[in-house]
């Protein structure tokens, strides 16, 4: 999954027109490198990022819908309010990916009445405050108990098993160790009756570890990526879809060979 933020700071040009443009060719250029699905966002969810309004996000998000929809790709939708699900579905996406889970007024229903798939992801408190003090008793078992809980409580909407994928959250409310713990973890999620998405592309945990800055942790976010992948995450959400491929490829030519006796 190839991530196209449609957030005028993430293309520094200060207008919607210009960022749109940039995002449509931005998702063509990550289907060349070999993305399968592409994650259109108009908010960012970092850490302390200011909130959007429905109309903004509604302005920057659809018409990139719209035109990467017609390239025949697989478009997901990174967003928690039920309006812009519902449009963007309208408008050809196929998945909508929810950090918050369908828990904002309207987005169970608005995903439940059509056939669009979800990523339900965990996080604890909210993207402003997130990072503040996590805290968790029994972190795998608590985020496991939240997936498990909206899963089902999604299921129960009328939104089929087959339809609902799962992400524990990397870097939504978590430490460090803990990002980590989750990552080490990924094949005990894994055994849900659900794929597993992970997302940790250039994040800051990537960096604490690395001691990288946000450009340079390219060989850190394709190395958690294959390690993602390799504990059974069946979708990752990257930045850097080609260099994530090429890793994909060298793993999956050694599994292979080690099937020869
Ligand atoms: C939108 N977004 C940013 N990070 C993400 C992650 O780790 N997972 C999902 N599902 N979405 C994310």
């Amino acid at each position: 999954m190839g991530i196209v933020n449609v957030t005028p700071d993430s293309f520094s040009d200060g207008g919607n027109y210009a960022t749109e443009k940039q995002a449509v060719a931005h998702g063509l250029a990550l289907l060349r490198e070999g993305a399968d699905i592409l994650d259109i966002g108009g908010e960012s969810t970092r850490p302390g990022a200011a909130p959007v309004s429905e109309a903004e996000e509604l302005d920057r998000v659809m018409p990139v819908v719209q035109e990467l929809a017609k390239s025949g790709a697989i478009i997901s939708v990174d967003t928690s309010k039920a309006v812009v699900m519902k449009e963007a579905i309208k408008a050809g996406a196929h998945i909508i990916n929810d950090i918050r889970a369908l828990q904002e007024p309207g987005a169970l229903e608005a995903v439940a009445e059509t056939d669009a798939g979800v990523c339900l992801m965990h996080m604890q408190g909210a993207p402003a405050t997130m990072q503040n003090n996590p805290n968790y008793r029994h972190l795998i078992e608590e985020v496991e108990q939240f997936l498990i809980q909206q899963a089902l409580r999604a299921e129960k909407a009328g939104i089929a098993r087959e339809r609902i994928c799962l992400d524990y959250g990397f870097g939504f409310g978590k430490t460090v160790e803990q990002n980590f713990e989750l990552l080490a973890h990924t094949n005990y999620f894994a055994r849900l009756p659900y794929p597993i998405l992970v997302g940790l592309s250039r994040k800051s945990s990537i960096g604490a570890v690395t001691g990288r800055g946000v450009h340079d942790r390219l060989v850190g976010s394709v190395t958690g990526a294959l390690l993602a992948a390799q504990r059974g995450a069946s979708i990752v959400r990257v930045h850097d879809v080609a260099a994530t491929r090429d890793a994909f490829k060298i793993w999956l030519m050694t599994e292979n060979q080690s099937h020869k006796d």
